[in-house]
């Protein structure tokens, strides 16, 4: 019989997935003292990783995990299961270059409930170098584990487009609000969209399951619909849905919830809410609108935000989420159906993107 004590511990995906960070981190570290690096340095890069990395929700390189499960239908062994969780952490180091360059663009005040990482004193704009160093150790890593798999070339590019893709985004959002001129005709639910796909939709939602068909081996056979076209046809979408929930907790979270403080008020941003406030906004409101957003006084938020309640815009977002869940499992029962191929071959499956969905229908954080 095996006692309390010798009974191994029952870890969850989360922590499971957790101590594979100490194992890149190690050796991430472990390379900068092989090339010779001076305490001080290996120091700072390694408390720059574990500030910026491990301590958000980690959805995305969880989900690299999951959706690996998912597609071959069985638990992973041991070498497979390794270099999903890498993959993971190389997409949640992707989440951190981001994060750590857009708050001190959004001028942000905290992320994940402490201060952001450019706000410590002795940080400062060193946080530009620090955010290119979580990005060269994507690379280092990808290159470290897998070099010689097939497919190292299909990461590489993934990685390098979704980049890419991620920086026109945020060039986006950032010159559609302007932080001298405030401008409201800029703005539109069009233009928001095109933002959001752009700066969320590929990174948060397409890059993890893209990165998970590349390890399971899928390909695209010419004669078949390309499986990488289907799945960006439903995790696109999701990932529009995913940043208009991102824009509404921005205004209606707390800092206890969302872990931040919301700055798209103050910061002139084209998000979901100030688009479709002005839809239907009395002239008088929009007038309101007009003198007050984008402004970076306390008041001049109170009032936008009171706007936003007259024009209820709470029950807008419930009608939106609803509908957008309906509008994308209908885009789910359109793809056709994967299940194992008698070759042996995986298949893309219609329970990745019903499993993503779950996890994002009514978040409150
Ligand atoms: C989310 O925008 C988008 C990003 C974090 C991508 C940033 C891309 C760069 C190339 C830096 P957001 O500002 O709404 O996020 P949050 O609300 O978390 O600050
Ligand atoms: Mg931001
Ligand atoms: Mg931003
Ligand atoms: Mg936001």
């Amino acid at each position: 019989m095996t006692s309390e004590v010798d009974r191994p511990e029952i870890l969850t995906d989360r922590q499971q997935f957790e101590g594979v960070f100490k194992v890149v981190r190690d050796e991430l570290v472990a390379n900068g003292r092989v090339q010779g690096l001076p305490n001080d340095a290996i120091e700072w890069f390694s408390n720059n990783l574990d500030y910026n990395v491990p301590g958000g929700k980690l959805n995305r390189g969880l989900a690299v995990v999951e959706t690996i499960r998912i597609l071959k239908g069985c638990e992973l062994t041991s070498d497979k299961y390794f270099q999903a969780a890498v993959l993971g952490w190389c997409v949640e180091l992707l989440q951190a270059v981001f994060l750590v360059s857009d708050d001190l663009m959004d001028s942000s005040i905290t992320r994940r409930g402490r201060p952001c990482w450019y706000r410590n004193a002795e940080v400062g704009l060193i946080a530009v170098n620090d955010a290119c160093m979580l990005e060269g150790a994507i690379y280092w890593l990808l290159k470290k584990h897998f070099r010689t798999e097939p497919f190292y070339v299909d990461l590489l590019e993934l990685f390098q487009e979704t980049m890419m893709q991620t920086e026109l985004g945020q060039l986006l959002d950032l010159i559609t609000a302007a932080a001298d001129k405030v401008d409201l005709c800029k703005f539109s639910l069009e233009r928001h969209r095109l933002i959001v796909l752009y700066k969320t939709a590929y990174y948060s939602f397409y890059l993890p399951v893209a990165l998970a068909m590349h390890l399971c081996g899928i390909t695209h056979q010419p004669s078949q619909q390309d499986p990488y076209g289907v799945a960006a046809s439903i995790l696109l979408p999701l990932g529009v849905y995913f940043q208009v929930q991102d824009d509404y907790l921005d205004f209606a979270g707390t800092p206890e919830q969302i872990g931040k403080v919301g700055t798209d008020i103050v910061d002139n941003k084209c998000s979901w809410c100030i688009n479709t406030a002005l839809a239907v906004a009395s002239p008088e409101q929009r007038t309101v609108l007009e003198a007050h957003y984008g402004r970076k006084d306390a008041e001049s938020e109170r009032k936008v935000k009171a706007v936003f309640e007259e024009v209820g815009i709470r029950e807008k977002y419930a009608a939106y989420e609803e509908a957008a869940y309906e509008r994308i499992i209908t885009l789910i029962e359109v793809i056709p159906e994967g299940g194992p191929g008698e070759d042996g071959d995986i298949k893309l499956q219609r329970a990745v993107f019903k499993s993503f969905l779950d996890k994002i229908h009514r978040r409150q954080k």
